[in-house]
C-alpha cells in the first residue's frame, strides 16, 4: 500500500485545481512502489508545525527544464539534456564525522528508513526565480538522530558526488568540486529541512539531484545540495563551495531575506517558474513562523 504524508491524505479545503493536482501525484506516487513501508514509524523527531501550502504548484516541466547544477552546466536550460544518463544507482550516502554511530547507507536503504512524506515547499533561488514543487523524501532529522550526534557535532556538512566523467561541469572550474554545503545543526535538525529523494510523485529527476538531495525552504537554493554522498557532522562552521568562490555574494546562512540585497542586484521580488509578472518574495521564504526562532538575536545583515 502506498503510504504518503498526512499532506497529501489529509481532506484539506485546498482551492479545486490544486485538489485534482494532488491527486494526480498520488496516483504517480504508485509508480514509486513505497510498497514494504509499513511498520516504520518517526520515533524522537518532532513534525509538528509544518506548513501546508494552498498555492498552485509549479508546472513540472517548468519545474524540471530550468536547473542551477553546475556539475552539469552553468546554462540552466542545458542541465536537463546533459544529465539525463547519469546513473544515480549503485550510490551510497556516508554518515560521519562527530558521531558514535557513524553509518554508511545503501540509498535504497536510505530512503526506506521511515515513511516518506510529500510536502509542498517553495524553493526560491538566489539569482531571482522561484517554484512551488511536491516533494517526496524524509525529515532529515530522522538520519542524524540515528547517528547519535555527540556533543561536539555543532555543524553538518553535505558533500555532493565528484564524478567528472558523468558530470561535464566538473571539467570547468565553475565551483571547486565537489560541490559542498553546511547548516547549523539546530537547522539540520529541525523539521521543515527534508532529504529528498522524489518530486511530483516520481523519483528525483536526474537534474534535480538524484537520488538525494536537500530542501531547505527558507534559504537560498544553492543551500538545497543535490547528488548527496556524504553527510558530516563537524564542530567548526564548514566553507561551502558557494561561499568560497564569492563569499562578498553568497553567505553561509543564506536566509531568504527581501531587505538584504545581492551584491550585484536586489532580493525584493521574484519570478515564480511560468508566470510573468513578478512577486514580493517573504522573509524567510514565508516560513518565518517555523524558523525566524532559530536566528533570535543574530543580526542577519551580517550573517547573511
Ligand atoms: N550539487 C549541486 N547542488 C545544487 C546546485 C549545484 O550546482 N550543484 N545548485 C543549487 C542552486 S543555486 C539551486 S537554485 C538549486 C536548484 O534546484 P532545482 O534545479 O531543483 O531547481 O540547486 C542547488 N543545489
Ligand atoms: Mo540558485
Amino acid at each position: 500500500m502506498l503510504r504518503l504524508g498526512e499532506k497529501i491524505s489529509a481532506a484539506e479545503i485546498t482551492p479545486e485545481a490544486v485538489y485534482l493536482e494532488r491527486r494526480r501525484f498520488m496516483l504517480g506516487g504508485a509508480a514509486l512502489a513505497l510498497s514494504a513501508l509499513s511498520g516504520l514509524g518517526h520515533a524522537g523527531c518532532e513534525h509538528g508545525n509544518i506548513p501546508a501550502s494552498s498555492e498552485p504548484l509549479t508546472d513540472i516541466d517548468a519545474a524540471t527544464h530550468h536547473n542551477n547544477y553546475y556539475e552539469f552546466s552553468t546554462d540552466k536550460k542545458s542541465v536537463s539534456r546533459l544529465a539525463k544518463d547519469f546513473n544515480p544507482r549503485p550510490w551510497t550516502v556516508a554518515v560521519s564525522g562527530e558521531v558514535r554511530k557513524p553509518k554508511t547507507y545503501d540509498i535504497d536503504e536510505l530512503t526506506r528508513l521511515v515513511h516518506p512524506e510529500e510536502r509542498i515547499y517553495r524553493l526560491r533561488c538566489v539569482e531571482g526565480w522561484s517554484m512551488v514543487v511536491p516533494w517526496l523524501g524524509i525529515p532529515l532529522c530522522e538520519v542524524l538522530r540515528r547517528a547519535d550526534p555527540t556533543g561536539k557535532a555543532k555543524f553538518v556538512e553535505f558533500v555532493s558526488i565528484k564524478k567528472p566523467e558523468s558530470m561535464p561541469g566538473q571539467r570547468y572550474a565553475s565551483l571547486s568540486w565537489p560541490y559542498t554545503e553546511g547548516l547549523r545543526i539546530d537547522e539540520a535538525m529541525h523539521p521543515l529541512t527534508m532529504l529528498v529523494f522524489g518530486m511530483y510523485g516520481k523519483p528525483l529527476p536526474n537534474q534535480n539531484g538524484a537520488p538525494l538531495r536537500l530542501v531547505v525552504p527558507w534559504k537560498y537554493g544553492f543551500k538545497s545540495i543535490k547528488a548527496i554522498a556524504q553527510i558530516r557532522l563537524v564542530e567548526n562552521q564548514p566553507l561551502t563551495s558557494w561561499s568560497r568562490s564569492a563569499p562578498r555574494e553568497y553567505g553561509f546562512y543564506a536566509n531568504v531575506n527581501p531587505a538584504v540585497a545581492h551584491p550585484r542586484w536586489s532580493q525584493r521580488r521574484e519570478t515564480r517558474l511560468g508566470e510573468l509578472s513578478k512577486r514580493d518574495t517573504l522573509p524567510f521564504n514565508g516560513y518565518a513562523e517555523q524558523v525566524a526562532p532559530l536566528y533570535q538575536g543574530m543580526d542577519l545583515v551580517a550573517n547573511f
